[in-house]
């Protein structure tokens, strides 16, 4: 791994607080910290100028022995003076340090009066009420350190996207009605749409003297305060979720935005580019020779170094930048492209509403078509229907059909994969069908050709249109089947049917890499909701990010297409 300056800069930071805990000489404490700031702000990476050769010392505060420790920090990654710090210090020392409202200071003096060295002895303290007492601390701060203890107890912990977007929504909304409150958005992991969320990031523009911060940590939400200062607070709501907030101004908002949505990958790529173009780039703005030249949009940003604004959900520095440098950004497929929703359960089977409420819904939703695609007869605990039950369904889609007006409901299946790779419909029942969704609900353990060649022998059935949740995985809850996915994108090319993007916030299957292996070989994704009730339906916007993430288009996603188109396409899966 190359060194970067933050890499750099993070070595100065450290031994200035180990000193700082030391209690050593303060003018050098203080020029380790002034050391990290010269790195952090520079528009160079310090890597090329030491192999460059270049004098380091003409850099403000860089003397012989900071020069030296520079070249030693891009040689090996680490200073051997703070290794040697290290070992003289309990380790429990430098992790406490990473505690919020924790400064060397207060760290110091835990260790010097109560002998604490190890977080787990902080929070025996802290717990037993001894922290209270200590000059500089109070009952507050005890309380505070008990908070991050937890915090930190839950970082690691992700949440499904859909889970946080509920708060994220009413807390934005909250945010802005706070006097002086100018912009607010959502940053990071949540703005990028990625399936599971670590903390939620907001930014906000305010005037001098709002009391954003102040209402922030008032909010009704909100279980603890993690730190609370002026541009920047961190609470944790009632559910658990912690959200960062940072205030910023105007002129930087694009900036800020762009820096704290990430991905850490995409920021770093952005600012080498700036680098080339010898600009400083960071969450204040685009600087030339220390001089403010943009950033109050994200376009100033992108724009600063030759590119064209990239979508958030493509923010992973996986060939989004080379993309737009070339001109070839997708075009997203966007929520209002969906004309219909082609996997939903009615209560027939496992679902609550009856098809004619299913219907009316996805029409309000301003959907043209939809598909019933009950479960086979094989899954006995949802109901699964036999040929009987799905024929006497298919005369209630008929007659509902004629009473309806410029909307389609059409005749599916879920059919259930079997171990052998047939279906658990005979052909002569799935033919009378539109459409025959397939999956797999049994046998999730077989080894991974044998599962692969079990779906591939039931898309080689002659009724076959799409395998729902290709991969079978629950977030946060079941790891994907052992299951070769590009090989199956592979087989459904050849044999004309198509793969579902699942939108069901738990399986958003196929993943964003997947559903970006389909498009390069031209197999179309529908993104179903896999609706078990009309509230189910919205399901689709968060199938709609994950497209995005996957680089799709309107064209490249099966049910953006006219009803008429469809049925074409699903003709050659039906043998017909
Ligand atoms: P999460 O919360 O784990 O789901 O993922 P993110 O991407 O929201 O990460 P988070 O909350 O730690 O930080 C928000 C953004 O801030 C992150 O996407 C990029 C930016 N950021 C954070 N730390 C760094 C860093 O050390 N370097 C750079 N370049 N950017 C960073
Ligand atoms: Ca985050
Ligand atoms: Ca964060
Ligand atoms: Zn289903």
């Amino acid at each position: 791994m190359p060194v970067h300056n933050q890499d750099i800069a993070a070595v100065f930071e450290e031994m200035a607080d180990l000193l700082d805990i030391r209690g050593d000489n303060p003018f050098r404490i203080r020029a380790y910290r002034n050391a990290a700031r010269t790195v952090l702000e520079l528009g160079r990476e310090l890597r090329e100028m030491v192999e460059a050769k270049e004098d380091l010392t003409a850099l403000p505060g860089i003397g012989d022995d900071l020069s030296r420790k520079i070249e030693e920090i891009v040689r090996t990654g680490t200073a051997a003076a703070l290794q040697k710090l290290r070992a003289e210090m309990p380790a429990g020392l430098t992790e406490m340090l990473r505690i919020p409202n924790l400064g060397p200071k207060r760290v110091k003096s835990l260790h010097k009066e109560l002998g604490v060295q190890s977080l787990e002895q902080l929070e025996k303290a802290a717990r037993d009420g001894k922290i209270r007492d200590l000059a500089g601390f109070g009952e507050k701060t005890e309380q505070h350190i008990l908070d991050a203890l937890k915090a930190r107890a839950l970082t690691g912990k992700r949440f499904l996207r859909a889970a946080v977007t509920p708060y994220a929504g009413a807390l934005l909304a909250w945010l802005e009605k706070i006097p002086g409150v100018q912009q607010v958005a959502p940053a990071g992991s949540f703005r990028r749409a990625k399936e599971t969320v670590g903390d939620l990031d907001m930014l906000v523009v305010a005037e001098a003297g709002s009391p954003v911060m102040d209402r922030f940590v008032q909010y009704d939400e909100v279980k603890h305060v993690l730190a609370k200062g002026e541009t920047k607070s961190s609470v944790l709501l009632q559910s658990d979720i912690q959200v960062d907030l940072r205030v910023v101004e105007t002129r930087s908002f694009g900036a800020a935005l762009n820096y704290f949505t990430g991905s850490k990958a995409h920021n770093i790529a952005i600012r080498r580019l700036g680098q080339q173009r010898g600009l400083k780039i960071n969450e204040y703005g685009v600087f030339r020779d220390e001089k403010y030249i943009g950033g109050r949009t994200e376009q100033e940003v992108y724009a600063a170094v030759d590119l064209p604004w990239i979508p958030p959900e493509l923010r992973e520095d996986s060939g989004e930048i080379e993309a737009a440098r070339e001109g070839k950004l997708p075009e997203l497929v966007r929520a209002d492209d969906l004309r219909g929703d082609l996997h939903m359960h009615t209560a027939a089977s496992d679902g609550q509403n009856s098809i004619a409420e299913m219907a009316l819904a996805a029409r309000a939703l301003g959907y043209e078509y939809i598909a019933i695609t009950e479960h086979s007869k094989r899954l006995t605990v949802a109901r699964g229907l036999d040929e009987k039950r799905l024929m006497e369904q298919s005369e209630e889609i008929d007659r509902l059909n004629s009473e309806l007006k410029g909307f389609t409901v059409l005749k599916g299946v879920e059919v259930d994969i079997l171990e052998d790779g047939k279906l658990d419909l005979p052909d002569d029942v799935l033919k009378r069908l539109d459409l025959v969704i397939a999956s797999i609900h049994s046998k999730f353990n077989l080894p991974v050709q044998k599962q692969t060649e079990r779906i591939m022998r039931a898309m080689d059935r002659p009724c076959f249109t799409m395998l729902a949740h290709p991969s079978g995985r629950l977030l946060l809850e079941r790891e994907p089947y052992a299951v070769d996915i590009p090989r199956l994108i592979q087989h459904a090319k050849e044999r004309g049917c198509f793969m579902e993007l699942n939108a069901h916030p738990l399986r958003l299957d196929l993943n964003d890499l997947h559903c970006r292996m389909a498009r390069e070989s031209g197999v179309k994704v529908c993104i179903n909701t896999d609706a078990h009730g009309v509230s189910d339906l919205d399901n689709a916007r968060f199938g709609i990010g994950q497209a995005r993430r996957g680089w799709l288009e309107k064209r490249d996603v099966l049910n953006t297409h006219a009803l008429k188109q469809l049925k074409s396409l699903f003709a050659r899966t039906m043998g017909k």
